[in-house]
């Protein structure tokens, strides 16, 4: 039987390119149609409900355009631009969708009202709950073409980006979204400063594709994260990611470079992926690890309890892990960090098969009830496998299969190894192999 793994792979390879695919819609289904040229749009001008929009080649539209109303109940709105440009401040509003295929977009925005003013008309919850008020949603899908400042997405917007240009900075604030799918977000040679960049309760999930020769300010390498910021890396490259007070890092595939969980309040979760450089935790943050066996100054521990977070007394003395996905992470070296003033984490996870055990916790319960029911109808494809969700993984939609699945399964207890105390044929492999590692990354540089 093929693993759930492996599943979701080949699926998310199908569904990539058909995503990429998504082009202009039939503009039968819009009441107007707008094609430019041959019509001219200037300055602070706008469209409503049914209404197609589409830029090409020699087209241009004016600045502040605004697509939907602002906080309104737009629908059924949609803009192409394959070429030309559309002017500084355009602000994709509710019940649009903006597909950039080539051209130039400057400040490009999504959300239900322009940026900034989403917090004089929503509060702190409505931002934390995505709370629209009735407002449809909007989204930018950039395949191609130059986003000058931006895209930003805001409460009730979301940008997804397969590929094409970014000039200067990406920004996720007050509940907006970005999903980087593909392509490369690769810094212009002219411009010093290119971001990925979540603040105030924004959202980044990164499933694929290569960010890279992003902002370095102050001697920071950062993918910088502000307030309350949610990272979710599933898969993809990123060269660097510095975590932003109180905000959280969830690395569950792909690669970092560097990883800097140096503010207070802020937490990395980390269950998988690639971490070849520097990484450090220090002044008030926590890592938390998810895996299958550890070493904890040079010990293996053999006591853990499956599903519970074991503190290390001393976060600075050195750890070694075999990680969810099978990875290995090493806080040995030199260039890793775990400030003594820091938290760290362990939690074991049952490698069992077991179905609907979706936290890999052994036992089939609540809280895997609680994954099933706070992502429904979560797309995988699009945002990756909700962190925390380390087994049986869903591809596509989470929705009626996998409650079924908690509850088909409700009460099911993973197989004995676990039940008992002592450590399982898997981890005692997964322990040799860790050590085995661990001695190579000891290793004398050559001389
Ligand atoms: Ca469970
Ligand atoms: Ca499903």
């Amino acid at each position: 039987m093929p693993g759930p793994c492996r599943r979701t792979v080949f699926v998310a390879c199908l569904l990539l390119p058909s995503a990429s695919a998504w082009a202009q819609s039939d503009p039968s289904n819009f009441t107007t149609v707008i094609d430019i040229p041959p019509a001219v749009i200037g300055d602070d001008e706008s469209i409503g409900s049914d209404t197609q929009m589409n830029v090409s080649e020699g087209g241009s539209v004016g600045e502040r355009f605004v697509a939907g109303v602002p906080a309104g109940d737009s629908t059924n709105i949609e803009v192409n631009l394959s070429g030309g440009s559309i002017g500084s401040n355009f602000f994709a509003g509710p019940g649009s969708t903006v597909n950039v295929h080539g051209g130039e977009t400057d400040g490009l925005s999504a959300g239900v009202v322009r940026g900034w003013e989403v917090i004089n008309t929503f509060t702190i919850d409505d931002i934390i709950n995505g709370n629209t008020r009735g407002s449809e949603p909007s989204t930018i899908n950039l395949y191609g073409g130059t986003a000058v400042r931006g895209p930003f997405a805001t409460l009730g917007g979301t940008v997804n980006v397969y590929g094409g240009q970014i000039d200067e900075a990406i920004y996720a604030s007050y509940g907006g979204t970005i999903n980087i799918h593909d392509g490369a977000l690769i810094e212009k040679e002219d411009y010093s400063r290119v971001s990925l960049d979540a603040r105030e309760v924004g959202y980044i999930n990164v499933t694929g594709g290569t960010v890279e020769g992003l902002t370095v300010v102050g001697g920071d390498l950062a993918i910088n994260f502000g307030n309350q910021a949610i990272l979710n890396l599933s898969g993809g490259s990123l060269e660097a990611v510095v975590v932003g007070i109180d905000s959280t890092a969830n690395l569950s595939g792909g690669s970092v470079g560097v990883v800097l969980g140096g503010w207070f309040g802020s937490t990395i979760n980390l269950s998988g992926g690639e971490l070849p450089g520097e990484f450090g935790v220090t002044s008030g943050s926590t890592l938390n690890l998810f895996g299958t066996s550890f070493v904890v100054d040079g010990v293996a521990l053999t006591d853990l309890q499956v599903g519970q977070a074991f503190v290390v007394p001393d976060p600075s003395v050195p750890v070694q892990a075999v990680l969810a996905d099978g990875s290995l992470f090493d806080s040995g070296p030199e260039d890793r960090t775990l400030g003594s003033d820091s938290t760290l984490t362990l939690t074991l996870l049952s490698d069992a098969d077991l179905p609907g055990d979706y936290n890999a916790n052994g036992h089939v319960e609540q809280g895997d009830l609680d994954l099933v029911l706070q992502n429904w109808g979560v797309d995988t494809g699009l945002t990756g496998v909700p962190f925390f969700w380390f087994n049986d993984k869903p591809a596509g939609v989470i929705d009626q299969a996998e409650l079924d699945q908690v509850l088909q399964h409700w009460g099911g207890v993973a197989t004995p190894d676990f039940a008992g105390s002592g450590l399982p044929e898997p981890t005692v492999a997964g322990v040799a192999c860790l050590l085995a590692f661990s001695g190579l990354r000891h290793r004398r540089p050559t001389r």
